[in-house]
């Protein structure tokens, strides 16, 4: 079952993802050797209020900093090393990267979120550093003895905080890799996976991305990818800005295959997000909010084989509402729903929302539509399907319908929060 903390963390749905420090000002380094000056780190308009104005128009509510990379730049001013923003030319060393993000995000009402590597290239030991994003790549040495005095910290330090965790820290795991930097989750995908997998990531790249079923631990995927071909900027990328259209294509096999978004910005040498990833981001934001504002489902009479009482009428399928769903009978583990609806409609997406709190209950459901109530034809990529969990989205070629059927089966009776059909823009 996802704990009060994993709730919170679905409901951001994306999280915006920032690296920005030392690499940002030398040529084409996406992993510094810990060696470049500090002399180099000199952004002339960083401004965090504009990285914010970027989350705001593109709908995302959380953002994760960079604090420091393997080459172990702190982008504050730390007592514990030399190597950070206090000898840089930046604010003659007066500035501090961390502190301007986290005012930011309070200003602009967004979640502060930080990156902190263990990974450090510059300094010979490790200082008490604690930890958010454990990042598993160059990290392999590390003990889960190491991340358990780190955990203890955070545990009691930020409670509320959520742990991407990955081999030796995975039995820290509020969230786990899936098993690729492109935006991909697998189908299924479901959120329950076997501890060992996530500590032997590379034997088990394909339970990464497909999760578990009957895996011990709720530990869903967060799918990280950078809206750019590399975490960090560089001016030779500029072209290669994702585009709304692949966007719109990661969000569906993200976000639309339960899992959560981290979307990476690179801010790049002024410290500004440049306008095209600003935009295209905001674009995907756009198509989002116009392609679910309206459940085409609404206003169907709806009937179902097993309904388990008032309280969990299909209605509450289709009303919008967050606290409402729909309930099969004690005993019925396989159920039907129908939507009747008084004229056709076109259409060329569906979204389907389990009731999480209750965890994978549905394993197996298919989609048919029909205009006659009587002959039924399955709705294209919609048979067969597995996973449900916090959110999936079909995409199809537009369709034309009265009458829609929902099939479920599972290992206890179906808790369905959310079914609708919709019409992109
Ligand atoms: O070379 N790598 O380290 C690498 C190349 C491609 C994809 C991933 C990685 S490392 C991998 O990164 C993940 C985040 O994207 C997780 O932190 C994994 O634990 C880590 O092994």
């Amino acid at each position: 079952m996802p704990s009060a903390k994993q709730l919170e963390w679905y409901k951001r749905e994306i999280v915006a993802f920032f690296h920005f420090g030392i690499n940002t000002f030398g040529d084409e380094v996406n992993e510094g050797d810990g060696k470049a000056s500090p002399a180099i780190f000199n952004p002339t308009g960083l401004d965090c209020g504009q990285w914010m104005k970027t989350l705001k128009r593109a709908g995302i509510p959380c953002g994760i900093l960079v604090a420091k990379h393997a080459d172990g730049f702190c982008n504050w001013p730390t007592a514990y090393s030399q190597y950070s923003v206090k000898n840089s030319p930046w604010k003659k060393g007066k500035g501090d990267v961390v502190r301007e993000f986290t005012n930011a995000c309070k200003v602009a009402g967004i979640k502060a979120g930080i990156y902190l590597g263990p990974h450090d290239r510059h300094e010979p030991t490790y200082g008490p550093i604690w930890e958010i994003w454990w990042d598993g790549a160059g990290a392999d040495f590390l003990t889960t003895d190491f991340y358990t005095r780190w955990a203890a910290i955070i545990h009691k330090a930020q409670p509320q905080c959520v742990f991407f965790g990955t081999k030796n820290s995975y039995p820290f795991a509020d969230c786990r890799w899936v098993g690729n930097e492109s935006g991909r989750s697998g189908d299924p995908c479901w959120s329950t996976i076997a501890p060992t997998s996530i500590r032997d990531e590379s034997a088990h790249i394909e339970e990464l991305n497909h999760g578990q079923l009957d895996g011990s631990a709720y530990v869903p995927a967060e799918v990280d990818v950078s809206i750019r071909p590399s975490w960090f900027y560089h001016a030779s990328e500029d072209h290669r800005v994702k585009s709304v259209k692949e966007l719109i294509d990661i969000y569906c096999e993200s976000v639309g295959r339960n899992s959560v978004l981290l979307l990476n910005f690179p801010p790049d040498r002024t410290g500004l997000v440049p306008a095209t990833d600003a935009k295209n981001a905001a674009g995907l934001h756009n198509w989002i909010r116009r392609t679910f504002a309206h459940n085409l489902l609404r206003g169907a009479k709806i009937t179902s084989q097993h309904p388990r009482g008032s309280e969990f009428s299909a209605s509450n399928l289709v009303d919008g509402r967050e606290e409402t769903y729909y309930a099969s009978a004690d005993g019925s583990n396989s159920d039907t729903i129908e939507f009747h609806l008084p004229k056709p409609k076109t259409f060329d997406c569906l979204m389907i929302q389990e009731v999480i709190q209750l965890g994978h209950r549905t394993t197996s459901w298919s989609v048919e539509y029909s205009n006659d109530g009587s002959t039924w034809i399955p709705v294209p990529n919609a048979t067969d399907k597995q996973t449900i969990g916090h959110k999936w989205i079909i995409r199809f070629s537009p369709l034309t319908a009265s009458h829609l059927r929902l099939k479920l089966s599972g290992r206890a009776p179906a808790a369905i929060h959310t079914f609708g059909i919709y019409k992109q823009p």
